[in-house]
């Protein structure tokens, strides 16, 4: 019987209350009656207690659950039932527990446990979905053998680990709950197989539903290079004869590395040159390399508990950029994480809702998969790395492998592999994982008597719960130029361990211009006063890409704002700039794309409120459109030579060469197509046989308020990919102007193909929306509104989306009061409604504090 008592309310958990599991699992039978609306599990499980328990109770999460029976070594468990779980008493010895529940998949939206998409059965139980499919104890460090039978009529039924046939299976690594999975519909594969390094003969599937079998070839040679990377750069190779990859529509996230059979957004896999860009391939090629990397980091060595989620995911993401990075050049692949961890993770890091990378407490686990703990998760590998060395760093890992395969392990174990290879005391280290907020380290320089001396001052803003900060171990990779351009001083590690602290660099015949942070070795905000010659000078002579890079985006931001502040118009010296990169023929052509893809409105708005200055969006966007169009107008006469010289004959590639010759030829289009009207583009997408291609085109004439025709076209030939579908939806409202955005917005969720529980569709109109910075703060307020609307909407279906979709509103306190009122308002309006989420109710409470 449930309790009577109403739903207990959301508790903060916090990571100094861990304790143990009160008891262990050996083995766990599950049986699957599949039945839309009625489905039963059967559980059988072995228990024993735990020697090293504190607290003795037998308590099994279960939410969502209709308890048929319950029985302790064959006897009535007489179970004790509340919304959350249940208690027993159970006996201090090891026992058998059998139980029968029934749950409706077809009815869950929230696409947690076991749901239904499109007719199929699908699960997703990280972080705590098991308990929705039966009563357990649901915690990553209770690991057990898994057992699983499958009944029901579909002609594919999949579960973790080897095929045992008629829809049984046996998973002989032992796992955490959360990487427990099934699969049931009546699915086509591509087949494939990979030997491992040992001779294991691996069967590779991926599984899709009918009509998507021509837009796998490219993830199944994803996933082969993958594993082949993995056993040649960490020694890891796979360890069953089986690894299946499942492809559903309905899904909150990107992928998920469920033991042996990862399930995967069908965005994250499918591809398919006619209907995938270039940027959609090279995220399908990371988020299967990321996947399956999990195998090992994350599967193999799980979290003790969920406050060590970056031990698996700050490390994995870490391995697929390194990955990305082998594949595509890793020039490029730091510039486009560097962009991303600033877009998403600093903007984390800078507002109310800022957590450590290993946060300390929280209400809602789901609301934790956050950029800090993915990204900045990585950048603290990668610090490591470059503090310790290649080798030292290959060696820790393995120490790592070893010493904890099969075990749920904390970042002190981790570290622990360090310390033990190296002899390093990583203490001071280890602050990166506990302290929120991202560092900024002033930079004092001088000059004397062939002495150059270079002090950092570090300091980190206080962040909610974290009022003083301790200086961190910061490892600030210096290379020295002399006034020819030439490297004096190869880079060079300073490792700032001090609040202030002082680097010389001796015997110089005159002062240096340095190149500081080079490959963005720390994830910290450097404030330095650096003149716009030194920044022309390094982005002509740096022979570090990502600080070549990075002087040219300083060089624009700085124009910009001038521009925004005042009303500056763009100088000679940055357009001159611009066009010997674009003269240049030893810069790779992708290269050049990025040093063409100019600050981000977002990138502006942090440069303002640093000076503090207020940002308004609608006049950074306007200023942008000046920005664009003067750098246009300079490079009129070599943008059709551009973009004839970077169109690519013969069939398309998803190469790195092929798609920076794209990047950059599509660079040049978006210039035409401000001089030109479109007509360029109108003609590339009349002839376009790529996606790449076709969406760049649109992408120009929507900017240029042309495209209805093409809109139209783009619309009839693809409304029955839903893949390209999404695409077209957040197109209009990406490239509509000011509150043109919010009004694009409310009509698209008005048309007929508009489906609020697909959470793809759902982000492809609102993620667009919030991306659209001058769009969604209008000064009418309607973004705000609109956006709160949907998400209230939204969550009565499904939480974890709604609740994620809520950092639309985290940089609320930058802006003017009126924005700020109407802002507050929105999220209040959240906050006060009927039946609000844990997930939603978090999420807004964290935002307005
Ligand atoms: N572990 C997966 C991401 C993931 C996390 C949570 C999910 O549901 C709440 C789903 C997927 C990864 O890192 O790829
Ligand atoms: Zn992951």
């Amino acid at each position: 019987m449930k309790d009577a008592s109403p739903a207990t309310p959301p508790l903060e958990i916090f990571l100094s209350d861990y304790t143990p599991p009160a008891y262990l699992v050996d083995t766990v039978d599950l049986t699957f009656k599949l039945d839309p609306t009625a489905t039963r599990v059967l559980s059988k499980i072995a228990f024993r207690p735990n020697p090293d328990a504190v607290d003795k109770t037998f308590y099994l999460h279960g939410e969502q659950l209709k308890l048929i029976s319950a029985t302790i070594d064959g006897k009535d468990a007489q179970a004790k039932v509340t919304d959350l779980g249940l208690t027993a008493q159970a006996p201090d010895a090891p026992f058998i527990w059998e139980a029968e529940v029934e749950i409706s998949p077809s009815t869950n939206t929230a696409l947690e446990g076991l749901y239904m998409s499109k007719g199929m059965y699908c699960t997703q139980c990280e972080a705590e979905g098991f308990r929705k499919i039966t009563y357990y104890p649901d915690r990553p460090d209770v690991m057990g053998v898994f057992t699983v039978t499958i009944e029901g009529s579909e002609k594919v039924k999949l579960s973790n680990g080897n095929d045992l046939g008629d829809g049984k299976w046996h998973d002989p690594w032992p796992k955490p709950a959360y990487l427990f999975a099934l699969v049931a519909g009546d699915l086509v594969n591509l087949h494939d197989t990979f030997t491992t390094k040992s001779g294991r003969h691996v069967d590779l599937n991926i599984y899709v539903r009918d009509g998507d079998l021509h837009k796998t070839a490219f993830g199944m040679d994803a996933l082969k290079r993958s594993m082949t990377w993995d056993e040649e750069v960490y020694g890891r190779e796979y360890d069953l004869d089986l690894f299946n990859i499942v492809a559903v529509d309905d899904f909150n996230m990107g992928a998920m590395e469920n033991k042996g059979l990862n399930i995967f957004n069908s965005s994250a896999v499918l591809a398919s040159p006619d209907t995938s860009t270039d940027g959609n391939f090279a995220r399908i090629e990371t988020i299967i390399a990321h996947e399956y990397f999990h195998n090992w980091t994350g599967n193999r060595i799980t979290c003790r508990d969920w406050f060590q989620l970056c031990l698996k995911e700050g490390l994995t993401v870490f391995r697929d950029q390194q990955f990305s990075g082998d594949t595509r050049g890793h020039a490029v692949e730091r510039i486009n994480d560097v962009l991303q961890l600033r877009a998403r993770q600093f903007r984390e890091d800078n507002g109310p809702l800022a957590h450590p990378v290993r946060p300390e407490s929280f209400v809602e686990i789901n609301n934790f998969y956050t950029a800090t703990v993915y990204e900045k998760g990585a950048e603290v590998i990668g610090m490591l790395k470059t503090l310790i060395g290649d080798d030292a760093y290959y060696k820790g890992c393995e120490l790592y492998f070893t010493r904890h395969d099969g075990q749920a392990c904390t970042i002190e174990d981790w570290l622990k592999c360090f310390e033990d290879t190296t002899g390093r005391d990583l203490t001071q280290f280890k602050l990166w994982y506990q302290q929120a907020g991202t560092p900024r380290v002033k930079v004092g320089e001088s000059y004397k008597d062939g002495t150059y001396t270079l002090t950092f001052t570090q300091s980190t803003p206080a962040t909610p719960g974290q009022d003083t900060k301790d200086p961190r171990v910061i490892p600030i990779a210096v290379g020295l130029l002399n006034d020819a351009g030439e490297e004096i001083q190869a880079t060079r590690i300073c490792e700032v361990t001090d609040e202030i602290h002082k680097f010389r660099f001796t015997g110089l015949d005159a002062k240096p211009v340095p190149s500081i942070n080079r490959g963005f070795s720390a994830p910290i905000i450097l404030e330095r006063d650096q003149s716009n010659e030194e920044r022309a000078f390094l982005l002509a002579h740096d022979t570090d890409p990502f600080n070549k890079w990075e002087s040219g985006r300083a060089l624009g931001r700085d124009v910009l704002v001038r521009m925004v502040t005042e009303d500056a118009t763009p100088d000679q010296a940055y357009l001159d700039a611009l066009e010997a990169v674009a003269r240049d023929d030893t810069l790779a052509p992708d290269f050049k794309a990025l040093c063409f893809s100019g600050p981000s409105n977002d990138d502006i708005q942090q440069a303002l409120v640093d000076a503090g200055v207020t940002p308004d969006p609608t006049k950074i966007f306007l200023a942008s459109q000046t920005f664009n169009l003067s750098i246009s107008q300079s490079l009129q006469d070599l943008l059709p030579r551009i973009y004839a010289e970077m169109q690519i004959d013969g069939p398309y590639r998803p190469v790195a060469e092929d798609m920076g010759k794209r990047d950059w030829g599509n660079a040049a289009l978006a210039m035409l197509s401000r001089l030109d009207g479109g007509a360029q583009a109108a003609k590339q997408f009349a002839t376009a046989d790529n996606m790449t291609q076709q969406l760049s085109a649109l992408g120009c004439l929507l900017r240029a308020e042309v495209g209805e025709e093409q809109n139209q076209a783009f619309y009839d030939q693809w409304k029955n990919d839903r893949l390209v579908m999404d695409k077209w939806f957040s197109m209009q409202v990406m490239f509509a102007k000011l509150d043109a955005a919010p009004k694009m917005a409310k009509a698209l969720t008005e048309h007929p193909d508009f489906d609020m529980t697909n959470p793809n569709r759902f982000r492809a109109v609102f993620g667009a929306l919030a991306g659209n910075t001058a769009g969604f703060h209008s000064p009418d307020g309607s973004g705000y509104a609109l956006l709160a609307d949907w998400l209230i909407k939204l969550d009565a279906k499904n939480p974890q989306t709604a609740a994620r979709m809520s950092t639309a509103y985290e940089t609320w306190k930058r802006y003017d009061a009126d924005r700020q009122g109407m802002m507050r308002d929105a999220l209040e309006r959240i906050k006060a409604a009927p039946k609000l989420s844990g997930d939603l109710s978090e999420m807004v409470t964290r935002i307005l504090n």
